[in-house]
């Protein structure tokens, strides 16, 4: 039997996934109220396929329940955030899930923390609390880092179409866990050592972060001189070693923009184009607040009750609202725009979570004059038309409409 614990974002998948393929699951977490949710038959967030995935499981018996199981395979996938104020990766959650661990396990037991941490948290974080408890880690106890990929949107095919990384003390302990992750994995299974496998999955988000700064940062510098960001980087791509990413209204969610922290922290004077990045995407944000503070201008509005933010979470057709710029915007707004407060609405949030939340587009369209389209959800391309007659500032370069304001 498997104990997974966590059953957030890539636990509940993994979880659900290793069950539908035959293996025995037990899914762990501290939140009663989640585990009540699954054990009522309902997933507690919306990703295409879930809801028939979870069914299988179920079928082939997965069990959950907020109590840490007696087995000698564990797989760990709670929150790493960082240390707003060092930067480094906080790994108390990861540090409380092993100890619990260890409290109930069978010798020679598998801990595969999936959760991404920073190069070295195992080493400096898990190995002392194997020590402390008087467990010998190769013998008592194998540590695994197998760091996942999957994109929210599409973590359904990418859990089984991605290549991963494993990361082992021992070849024979990560052959293992690679016999377990075929169950359910087409593609490449890589095995090395743990080091080098929180290395590359940090690695890999930063790059994107990298990317997505230089896009961002084009737009700022077009926008300075009045030229097309999108026409040039449409053009710019022609090239074939160019690949240049879509400028947008920062980065958010749990990864891209928490992963390069624990680089900045950990190697602070060597890691300089990491640093810039993530400040460059910081200040989308506020980019945008300008933005509009320039287009209300330009039309006369003299206070933001007239203005609607379209859009909560982080990217496109997810119901994940972590570090989304539309609340990094509502946070900062009062020192940009003045007057009352503006509306908001995603069709994705249907819980109140923000002031002067709507929860219809009819509601939303009917006391906005300016939109501010934050996240490019299939209902607003789908819906373009009823924007017209509207300003809108397009922040996702989704809106086809004539005399749309860009980033
Ligand atoms: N964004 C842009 N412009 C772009 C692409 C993205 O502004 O061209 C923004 C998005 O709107 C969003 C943020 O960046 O706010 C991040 O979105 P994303 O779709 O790029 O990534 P995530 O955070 O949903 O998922 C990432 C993926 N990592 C990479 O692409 C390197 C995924 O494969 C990882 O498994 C996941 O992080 C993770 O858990 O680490």
């Amino acid at each position: 039997m498997i104990n997974v614990i966590g059953l957030g974002y890539i636990g509940l998948p993994t979880a659900l996934i290793l069950a539908a393929n035959g293996n025995e699951i037990v899914g762990t977490d501290y939140n009663e109220n989640v585990i009540m949710e699954l054990n009522r038959g309902r997933v507690t967030f919306k990703e295409g396929g879930l809801d028939s995935l979870f069914e299988k499981a179920v079928s082939k018996g997965i069990i959950f329940s907020s109590k840490y199981q007696k087995t000698d395979m564990y797989i760990v996938s709670v929150p790493t955030p960082y240390d707003a104020a060092s930067k480094k990766v906080d790994a108390r959650y990861v540090v409380n899930a092993v100890e619990q661990i260890l409290e109930v396990c069978e010798k020679g037991t598998i801990i595969v923390i999936e959760s991404t941490v920073s190069p070295g948290t195992i080493d400096r974080y898990v190995r002392p609390v194997l020590v402390d408890k008087d467990f010998k880690s190769g013998e008592d106890i194998h540590l695994v880092h197998a760091p996942e990929r999957i994109i929210p949107g599409n973590m359904l095919y990418e859990l089984e179409n991605n290549s991963r990384t494993i990361g082992a003390d021992k070849p024979e302990i990560a052959e293992k866990i690679k016999k377990l992750y075929s169950s359910f994995c087409k593609a490449e299974l890589v095995l090395t050592d743990i080091r080098t496998a929180e290395m590359t999955k940090v690695v890999e988000n930063t790059f994107r972060d990298i990317n997505i700064a230089y896009a961002n940062e084009l737009a700022k510098i077009c926008r300075s001189d009045n030229m097309d960001v999108y026409e040039i980087i449409r053009i710019a791509n022609k090239h074939p070693r160019v690949n240049i990413l879509a400028p947008g209204p920062g980065v958010g969610g749990h990864c891209i923009s928490v992963d390069p922290w624990f680089l900045v922290g950990d190697y602070p004077g060597l890691a300089n184009i990491i640093l810039a990045a993530r400040k460059i995407n910081d200040s989308m944000p506020e980019f945008v607040l300008e933005r509009v503070h320039d287009i209300m201008e330009e039309h006369g509005m003299k206070d933001v009750s007239r203005v609607g933010l379209y859009g909560l979470t982080y990217k496109e057709n997810v119901d994940d609202m972590r570090e989304s710029p539309t609340l990094q915007m509502l946070k900062t707004m009062e020192k940009h725009l003045s007057g009352n407060l503006v509306s908001v609405y995603d069709p994705l949030i249907t819980k109140d979570v923000v002031q002067n939340q709507k929860h219809s587009l009819d509601d939303f369209l009917n006391v906005v004059d300016l939109i501010v389209i934050l996240v490019g959800h299939d209902e607003i391309k789908e819906n373009m038309d009823r924007l017209k007659g509207k300003i809108i500032l397009d922040t996702r370069g989704v809106c086809t409409l004539e005399g749309t304001y860009r980033l």
